[in-house]
């Protein structure tokens, strides 16, 4: 199916399911939910449950470690009632999840309906043949388990510890070939919605503009029963005030919309992120009932020559930061209010653009990066790519979650680019046909072919991915992980090193990462590791950097990590969570917030004089 983001219309209605769950783990026997069945009867006759909250990682609301650092399948159910009005041929109802970490598999009544793979993009199933008719309500059940192996993306690995001098038996831990903490649950929106029984599946929406008008190419895919081969679809393009200014008909046409006014960056232009609306109305079955889905989306042109990132036309700088889905005590879970600040320290920073490290963000997140003209480094969930995972098994998987991604993105005017990974070992001859075959993947199925990047960390000379990309990202921690506490470096080793990969690449490049972890409040003077003195004595000696490169014309982009602080595992290199954050945990600015944000509020006006 095409995952088209519910939406209400006068054919289509949205029931959500967000709330209090009940919620177990299976304990110390992965098994039992599967041997006793317990999607079979209510969760709470299987044992002691309790209330868990939906949207929101599990591992930070309870007072127990056990929950907090749990590995293997826990459950959730709950019940719900279906309007009686659903219950017809006529009616299409689909469950729908936004996202669940990691491996997911749902029961509606006790029947499986559904199961999905992969942490960070939605999944739905029709489950109206399950739900059961009259007053007896209907019952969800969620098993979902958290572990991550080499072919799971992102990737880790289970190791046994059998010496039982220092561990009981069967003891074992979950590696992560990455920093972030591992939440888990049902991170994101959970809802019914209805369509009609034939309906509109897909909308995917290309735009070009040719001198001052939008070319809008458009393609519409049908599903459901009784498709009927001459179906009519009418298309109304809609203005921002709702007024229709463009039609045409037919499942796949091309609209000109003359006097378009763009899609812009919020630091390029005064009336940034324009979306028009997609009204696609189709009367594809054979009652000639009709589907109507309205699909914003905005118009705008993305190209890449071998020096410059181009929007619209215009050279684009990016100025942002690496973010995670990331806050106290939900965790990974979709929280308005968070997004909501988070977009308004965006634009108080002046920062044009971020990257979804290190996996698909919300969709709820991705629409305000639309609405409010900020621009987005759309990443898969790739990260800690080494040796054993260049596998056929993690392979198939990153192609599914590549599909999985540009079908969720493709129409969204904010994602400029696709980061297909992060950190890879890519100087690995191995990986080599890894990232051939992900590329071209991406290629094949984006219609609009943006941009291929990766956020690269490997010795350019040695680097084999990036003759796959079109953009280079390059992660580096020179005066951190490498001399730490010696900032007079900087310059030297980031000059040659983008140099290098300026050199060996032939293609813009820009700096994906680079920052020290900081702990908001400690200060010392001479600058020390860890103080706020630190943080903005090394990014200062970046940013000149930065200023000599972006005069050599091939440079395009800066992004600080990280935008906030964020949980990690437990280890003796991070002190609670990882503090590289110019805000805190609780989005409170560092001194290097100040420093950023007159940065960032500098760079536009002195590109809006020239
Ligand atoms: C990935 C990101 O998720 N890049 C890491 C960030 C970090 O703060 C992490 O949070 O650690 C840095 C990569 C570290 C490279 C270490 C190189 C060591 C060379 C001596």
């Amino acid at each position: 199916g095409g995952m088209l983001y519910p939406r209400d219309s006068e054919s289509r209605e949205t029931k959500e399911l967000s709330g209090m769950w009940s919620f177990r783990t299976s304990g110390s026997d992965q098994d039992a939910g599967f041997r006793e069945q317990w999607y079979s009867k209510p969760l709470s006759q299987t044992g002691p449950v309790i209330p868990m909250p939906v949207p929101a990682s599990y591992n930070d609301i309870t007072q127990d470690a056990a929950i907090r650092d749990y590995v293997g399948w826990v459950w959730y159910d709950r019940e719900f009632f279906a309007p009686t009005r659903w219950r017809t041929d006529d009616l299409r109802v689909v469950l729908r999840f936004g996202s669940a970490h990691y491996y997911t598999i749902v029961w509606v009544n006790g029947q499986r309906a559904v199961s999905h793979d992969g942490g960070h993009l939605p999944f739905e199933a029709d489950v109206g043949h399950l739900l059961s008719d009259g007053r007896r309500g209907n019952r969800v059940t969620v098993a979902i388990n958290n572990t991550l192996s080499p072919f799971t993306l992102p990737t880790g690995s289970i190791e046994y510890k059998n010496d039982t001098n220092m561990y009981p038996p069967g003891y074992f831990v979950q590696n992560l070939n990455f920093d972030f903490f591992n939440y888990a649950g049902i991170h994101r929106t959970v809802l019914l919605y209805t369509t009609p029984a034939t309906y509109i599946d897909d909308i995917t929406v290309v735009t070009d503009v040719r001198d001052a008008v939008g070319v809008v190419r458009y393609n519409l895919t049908l599903g459901g029963r009784d498709l009927n081969p001459s179906a009519t679809c009418k298309v109304v393009i809609r203005d921002k005030e709702g007024t229709a200014i463009a039609k045409s008909a037919g499942v796949q046409g091309e609209v000109k919309v003359a006097d378009a006014i763009l899609w812009w960056p919020f630091t390029m232009h005064p009336q940034p992120g324009y979306m028009y609306t997609f009204e696609a109305r189709c009367a594809a079955g054979q009652e000639g009932v009709e589907d109507v889905y309205r699909l914003p989306f905005g118009i705008r042109t993305v190209n890449v020559t071998k020096s410059e990132f181009l929007i619209n036309g215009r050279p684009f700088y990016f100025m942002g930061f690496g973010k995670h889905e990331d806050a106290n005590i939900r965790g990974k879970g979709l929280d308005y209010a968070l997004i909501a600040k988070d977009f308004n320290l965006i634009r108080w920073l002046g920062a044009n653009s971020f990257r979804t490290s290190h996996y698909p963000y919300a969709e709820e997140i991705m629409d305000q990066a639309d609405r409010q003209g900020v621009v987005v480094i759309d990443e898969v969930p790739a990260v800690g790519l080494h040796k054993e995972n260049f596998a056929k098994q993690t392979l198939q998987h990153h192609l599914v979650v590549i599909e999985e991604l540009i079908r969720r993105d493709k129409n969204r005017p904010s994602v400029v680019m696709w980061s297909i990974a992060n950190e890879p070992s890519s100087n690995l001859a191995v990986s080599n046909d890894y990232f051939k075959a992900v590329a071209e993947r991406a290629r094949s199925l984006d219609v609009s072919r943006r941009p291929l990047t990766i956020a690269l960390s490997s010795a350019a000379a040695k680097d084999v991915a990036h003759q796959h990309l079109d953009v280079v990202m390059v992660n580096r921690y020179f005066g951190w992980y490498s001399d730490p506490g010696r900032a007079q470096l900087i310059g030297r080793q980031l000059l040659a090193c983008i140099e290098e990969w300026r050199n060996v690449s032939g293609k813009p490049v820009m700096v994906s990462e680079y920052g020290a972890d900081t702990i908001a409040g400690m200060h010392m003077d001479p600058p020390y590791v860890f103080t706020e003195e630190y943080q903005v004595q090394l990014i200062g000696e970046y940013h000149k950097a930065f200023d000599v490169l972006r005069k050599k014309g091939y440079f395009v982009g800066e992004l600080i990590w990280n935008f906030a602080d964020f949980m990690t595992a437990q280890t003796i290199t991070r002190v609670v969570g990882n503090k590289k954050g110019i805000l805190t945990r609780d989005r409170q600015p560092k001194a290097s917030a100040h420093v950023i944000r007159r940065r960032y509020h500098q760079l536009v006006n002195s590109s809006l004089d020239d």
